[in-house]
């Protein structure tokens, strides 16, 4: 897709500070930094996580691009101090560190042995501290910017978590008013019961040494039919939408609506058919997920990704030394058991970027007060 608002992150886990510098951003809109923050709350809230969340409290600080929090069409440039970096800075600033004590096990499922071997690093910590999951923080920032301009044309993001471990929600109806509940939950689940084994498998797989993935769920009310185009494939608002989420650490595999269940189904099951009445047209399934030609078609967008378990056990995995070429267990780092809760919220609000990419593509990209008014009146 022709992107209008485009994004750069930096920074290292452990270093000074997570940053995002976010370019296209239409002029004249009001940002709310509260709720910048509030997403930023959002996201450290799951069950699962391990210490590094008790010292982290992120709050956004904002270096260009508004004027009285007004979009000025500059680069927005946002920044997330690590409040760790106080305990990691004799290793990690990044003009004067002690490299001498080097990391020297990859993890098996990490980035380490990759990305070791494409950079010729031979200290792990080179990589572990860019392809850590703190990254998540720097990408939802713009995320909670778009949301926002998203919002005034009432577009509403949700995201709850339909499986941990072995534990999967029922067969229920997943209502707009069911979503807002979500976060009253810490494993993000909108089913009390299944809420409760979710934890439980997370508590039981920590207390072996174990890590845990699995699915999650995007839904977004309020789309308009035509967003995206079936005319390139890169125009798709299907591939800005799943390329976006596949960037996210850890993620393996995204669907839409039913996903790979569609496997099994004939045309006549899958396909979502059309019924009139009174000249309005409506659908009484949604198994296409809001998406049919790579376009929103009015729908729900229903979106699922699954994330794998992270990669750093206590229990460690046999693996070897970088530089004794020995057999040896896999580094040890201070992890999370399960990130899903956090992954999820990260995924609701990136995906706010392409949607509203896909809105500026149709009704323009310089001035909100505009795009806004053609939005509404189309
Ligand atoms: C992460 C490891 C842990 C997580 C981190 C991602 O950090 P640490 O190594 O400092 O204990 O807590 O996630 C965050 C810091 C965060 O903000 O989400 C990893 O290796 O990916």
């Amino acid at each position: 897709m022709n992107e209008s608002i485009t994004y750069i992150t930096g920074g290292e886990s452990h270093g000074p500070a997570m940053t995002c510098i976010v370019k296209g951003l239409p002029a004249g809109f009001q940002v709310n930094i509260e709720q910048v923050n509030y997403q930023l709350w959002r996201r450290q809230q799951g069950y699962g996580r391990g210490g590094r969340m008790k010292i982290e409290q992120d709050k956004v600080a904002v270096l260009s691009g508004l004027r009285n929090c007004m979009t000025l069409a500059s680069p927005l440039t946002l920044m997330i101090q690590n409040k760790d970096f106080k305990n990691w800075q004799y290793k990690m600033d990044p003009v004067e560190s002690d490299v001498s004590e080097k990391v020297e096990i990859p993890r098996p499922g990490h980035a380490d042995y990759p990305g070791i071997t494409k950079y010729g690093f031979d200290d792990i910590r080179n990589v572990l501290e860019r392809a850590s999951a703190r990254e998540t923080v720097a990408r939802i920032l713009p995320g909670a910017v778009c949301r926002q301009y998203l919002n005034e044309l009432n577009i509403r993001l949700y995201s709850h978590i339909t499986q941990i471990g072995t534990v999967k929600i029922p067969e229920i109806e997943v209502s707009e008013n069911a979503l807002k509940k979500a976060d009253a939950s810490d494993v993000r689940c909108i089913d009390e019961t299944s809420g409760k084994a979710m934890r439980k498998e997370i508590e039981s797989v920590k207390a072996a040494g174990d890590s845990i993935g699995g699915i999650f769920q995007i839904i977004v009310f309020g789309l308009p039919v035509g967003l995206g185009s079936y005319v390139h494939w890169d125009d798709k608002l299907s591939t800005a939408l799943a390329s976006e989420i596949m960037g996210l650490q850890a993620i393996k595999g995204v669907s839409f609506g039913d996903g790979f269940d569609a496997a099994d189904k004939r045309g006549s099951q899958y396909h979502d058919a059309f019924k009139i009445q009174d000249k309005d047209i409506f659908r009484i399934s949604n198994h296409a997920g809001g998406l049919e030609g790579g376009m929103s078609n009015g729908q729900p967008l229903i979106i699922n990704a699954v994330m794998k378990p992270i990669p750093t056990l206590t229990k460690a995995l046999e693996s070897f030394n970088i530089e004794s070429m020995e057999k040896a267990d896999a580094h040890k780092e201070r992890s999370d058991t399960c990130a899903l809760p956090a992954a999820a919220v990260v995924a609701e609000n990136i995906i706010a970027r392409p949607i509203l990419n896909a809105i500026l593509a149709r009704f323009g990209a310089d001035r909100w007060t505009e795009i806004k008014k053609r939005y509404l009146e189309a």
